[in-house]
């Protein structure tokens, strides 16, 4: 993990501070940074302010409900990942500072438009994870992902999207819950910023968090358990307490990534997506989910694995690859790393 810069220090009782002060502060920890990536998080925030608009007035609009078509994964999308997808494009393809994006809504590359100029990063995102969650009023979520752009040429190749997890300048999610988060890091702590739905700004909520080192939940889809092999079927049930050879964890499955993932990174807890017979590379995407979350869990203390790879150091040969995932607190995903090695 890279060496954590120094950083400001205020007193977070009695300061208020907007994502906006808090990134500039930020940046000048980095003398010599061009600002480019500070006006992509900028950019990243007013798209996730507008989505928060249209989620929070999903159930009175007449966004509900499936649009019809299939994404490149076979499923249905919802009307809002549609409206969420384009709205991070409109937010970033004309601001100057990236050379291309990709999403988990898109099956190729999404280019810059050939009249806007263009930057040296690349932007990954799942613009509303857990969508079929919406019509259930239960919380969903964007990630996003920034990586450098490796190849020379002013648009984006296939090469610049296929860096392993490891190279990300930046990731970062936001939770429609009961209220918006914005939870990101550029690679010197994870903070969070709360938005305020009056003044219309995310403040800072949640500086520097730190994931506990063991975890309290345990966040799995248990119905998948007779499609498990024998040593995932084993962990969860060390997990649960069940072999007598640890404390139990409580399970908590909202079934909403960012949710589950949420929780367990303030609360400590490991969320697992194991492979299965029926999705032998599990279900969740390398690219879009897995990577920038396990960045910001490595930087909280936390650890993410495959059961047998560091999910940072997996280098990715397709846009929409799947993988399997166990992300959390750091001892609780080490026995994941142990029982799932020892197969
Ligand atoms: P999505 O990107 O199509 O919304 O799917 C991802 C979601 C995650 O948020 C969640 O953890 C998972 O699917 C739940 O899947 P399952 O119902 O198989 O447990
Ligand atoms: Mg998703």
């Amino acid at each position: 993990m890279p060496d954590r810069p120094s950083r400001v220090v205020r007193n977070t009782a009695t300061s208020v501070v907007t994502i906006e002060r808090f990134i500039i502060e930020q940046e000048e920890l980095h003398p010599g940074a061009s600002g480019a990536l500070s006006g992509i998080l900028y950019d990243l925030a007013l798209a996730a302010k507008m989505i928060a608009n249209k989620v929070r007035s999903a159930g009175l609009a007449d966004v509900l409900g499936s649009a019809g078509e299939e994404n490149v994964q076979g499923e249905v999308q919802q009307k809002l990942d549609l409206i969420a997808n384009e709205t991070i494009v409109k937010a970033l393809d004309h601001g100057g500072r990236l050379c291309g994006m990709a999403s988990e809504e898109v099956d190729e590359l999404i280019p810059i438009p050939p009249e806007f100029r263009t930057g040296r990063y690349f932007l990954l995102f799942d613009p509303l994870d857990g969508s079929s969650n919406i019509d259930v009023n239960v919380p969903v979520g964007t990630i996003f992902s920034i990586l450098p752009q490796k190849t020379a040429g002013d648009r984006a190749t296939l090469e610049d999207a296929l860096q392993p997890g490891r190279d990300q300048v930046a990731a970062g999610y936001v939770i429609y819950g009961s209220s918006t988060m914005l939870v990101y890091s550029t690679g010197s702590g994870v903070h969070g910023f709360t938005l305020d739905p009056l003044l219309g700004e995310f403040l800072l909520s949640h500086p520097d968090i730190r994931i506990p080192e063991h975890g309290r939940y345990l966040s799995v889809n248990e119905s998948y358990e007779q499609h498990w092999d024998a040593p995932v079927r084993d962990l969860v049930r060390r997990y649960r307490g069940l072999d007598g050879k640890r404390d139990a964890m409580n399970v908590r499955y909202v079934g909403s990534m960012v949710a589950d993932f949420h929780r367990n990174l303030l609360g400590g807890g490991v969320f697992a997506y194991p492979a299965n017979a029926k999705a032998p590379s599990g279900k969740l995407r390398l690219l879009y989910e897995c990577n920038p979350l396990a960045f910001i869990c490595e930087q909280a203390g936390g650890a993410a694995t495959d059961g047998t790879r560091r999910i940072l150091d997996i280098v990715p040969t397709r846009l929409h690859e799947r993988t399997p995932i166990y992300v959390g607190s750091k001892a609780d995903v080490d026995m994941a790393s142990e029982m799932l090695a020892a197969q």
